[in-house]
């Protein structure tokens, strides 16, 4: 029984083929052919009525979007692969928190940022859509620097999860901001010897 994941490459489905991998699952890709920026085919709305990747078929033939509730499905299912801290402790409510809130301010203002007509009316107010997007990444990724006490990663000596998504979403910010932690995050997630090969496929050597 194995997994089937959508994805375009680099998009957000990297984190969850990064969650598989490290996971030691067995999955299977389905790249689609489109360029950023641009809708994915309609006929994708049968596997996906938001029309969205990533989207995730799990092994039962049931269907999951949502990049962050996708993670935390995979985290319960391998609990001894460590993907997130154990549920019901301090550290999982942290993880929680910081994937939820990566999702709802990063990756929804990424999309701001590259679908612009889907937040304004105004012809006139795509740019200005475009730069508010880009400002509000940049202030959210701001609380993730400094929510990173000890490091190197976000919860201190362990990789989770959330670490390979918001380093996903950092590489994605197009503005400058003083980040050193997130950076010295970032190098430690890409050094990964699991995500590395993913990484150079998604990305090649940005970040
Ligand atoms: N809320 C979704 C956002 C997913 C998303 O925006 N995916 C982009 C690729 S990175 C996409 O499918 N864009 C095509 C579109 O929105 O038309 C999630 O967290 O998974």
């Amino acid at each position: 029984m194995t997994y089937r994941l959508y994805n375009r490459t680099g998009s957000g489905g990297f984190v969850v083929e990064a969650a598989l991998a490290l996971a030691d699952a067995p999955f299977e890709l389905a790249v689609i052919e489109s360029k950023p920026g641009t809708p994915l085919p309609d006929s994708f709305r049968d596997t996906n009525p938001w029309r969205q990747v990533p989207t995730l078929i799990l092994p039962d033939g049931s269907i999951m979007t949502e990049t962050s509730a996708i993670l935390i499905h995979l985290a319960a299912c391998f609990p001894d692969k460590k993907l997130a801290p154990t549920p019901g402790s301090i550290g999982h409510a942290a993880f929680l928190r910081w994937t939820i809130f990566a999702n709802v301010n990063i990756y929804e203002a990424v999309l701001r940022r590259v679908y612009p007509n889907r937040y304004t009316t105004d012809p006139n107010a795509t740019q200005a859509t475009i730069d508010a997007a880009n400002q509000r990444m940049g202030e959210a990724l701001i609380v993730l620097e400094n929510a990173i006490t000890t490091g190197p990663f976000l919860l201190g000596e362990t990789m989770c999860l959330a670490d390979v998504y918001i380093t996903m979403l950092y590489v994605w910010f197009k503005g400058g901001i003083d980040a050193p932690r997130l950076s010295a995050l970032r190098d430690k997630v890409k050094q990964d010897t699991i995500i590395a090969p993913l990484w150079r496929r998604h990305f090649g050597d940005r970040g």
